[in-house]
């Protein structure tokens, strides 16, 4: 089993009505709550398609952006790591699914201040882990994140995650084995050579965040040249809508935690 995009389990947290105060690099608008909630039945249901079990945790009306479980945890095959987000506003996100994975793993590890890295800058692909620095994640976090994953058989790279977006993987995602799906603006950076990378058609930037679990592409509605792309080179691909999580620089990824528990 490649634990990179084959996964048992997913966690979820069901959006807070508090989303409309979630955070936002530009503002668009609020999101609408009950489309929000109608996107995130249709997410489950598309992890629950793809053969996941999904964990669907209550919502946290304390923590606005709690929806976006990604950022609080790398789960590792066997480990988790829970993880510091920068943003004030987000930090206690971690405590508040610690128990739910503790219970999962039997390993669990901890960032340490003044370590900081979000799950969105982390890109796990089966050679090694991607980390961007990013103004959400710093490299004393980052070096904390190798010192417990090494010993675990893995591999750190430190990359850059570009000024102008807010985690690594808002530009980026693994669809296989040794295969991304990328922005060009990332691509050129020149942080996936020796990769297999798809780019996503120009002017369908967002679409670069998509979820490959078990057979399937879980990706944004609304990218066809994208979505024609990935099923062109073979890709089963699921569309589910984002408008509302996009408002507050959300994609497929940061709503869950995939993991392996066999
Ligand atoms: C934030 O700014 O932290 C949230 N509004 C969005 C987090 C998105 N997370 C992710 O892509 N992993």
């Amino acid at each position: 089993m490649d634990y990179t995009y084959q996964f048992t389990h997913a966690i979820v947290r069901q959006p807070a009505k508090s989303i409309i105060k979630g955070l936002r690099a530009v503002d668009v608008g609020s999101p609408d709550y009950s489309q929000m909630i109608s996107d995130h039945e249709d997410y489950i249901e598309a992890l629950t398609f793809a053969g996941v079990e999904v964990i669907n945790l209550t919502a946290l009306e304390k923590f606005p952006d709690g929806q976006f479980v990604e950022d609080t945890a790398l789960c590792l095959p066997k480990a988790t790591v829970l993880l510091r987000p920068s943003a004030p506003s987000r930090l206690g996100e971690v405590n508040e699914i610690a128990s739910k994975l503790r219970k999962l793993f039997k390993e669990v590890f901890e960032i340490e201040e003044p370590g900081y890295v979000e799950g969105g800058d982390i890109l796990v692909a089966s050679k090694e882990i991607l980390v961007g620095r990013s103004a959400r994640t710093n490299t004393r976090g980052i070096n904390q994140l190798s010192e417990i994953v090494t010993p675990l058989g893995h591999v750190v790279r430190e990359v850059v995650t570009p000024p102008e977006i807010l985690h690594f993987k808002t530009d980026c995602s693994l669809l296989g084995p040794n295969e991304i799906l990328s922005t060009e603006r990332l691509q050129s950076s020149g942080c996936f050579d020796g990769y297999q990378v798809i780019n996503v058609a120009d002017g369908e930037e967002a679409a670069a965040n998509v979820i490959r679990v078990n057979d399937y592409v879980i990706m944004p509605a609304g990218f066809p040249k994208t979505k024609a792309i990935l099923e062109n080179h073979g890709y089963k691909v699921k569309t589910i809508n984002n408008s509302e999580c996009a408002k507050l620089d959300g994609g497929m990824s940061c709503l869950s935690l995939r993991m392996n528990l066999i």
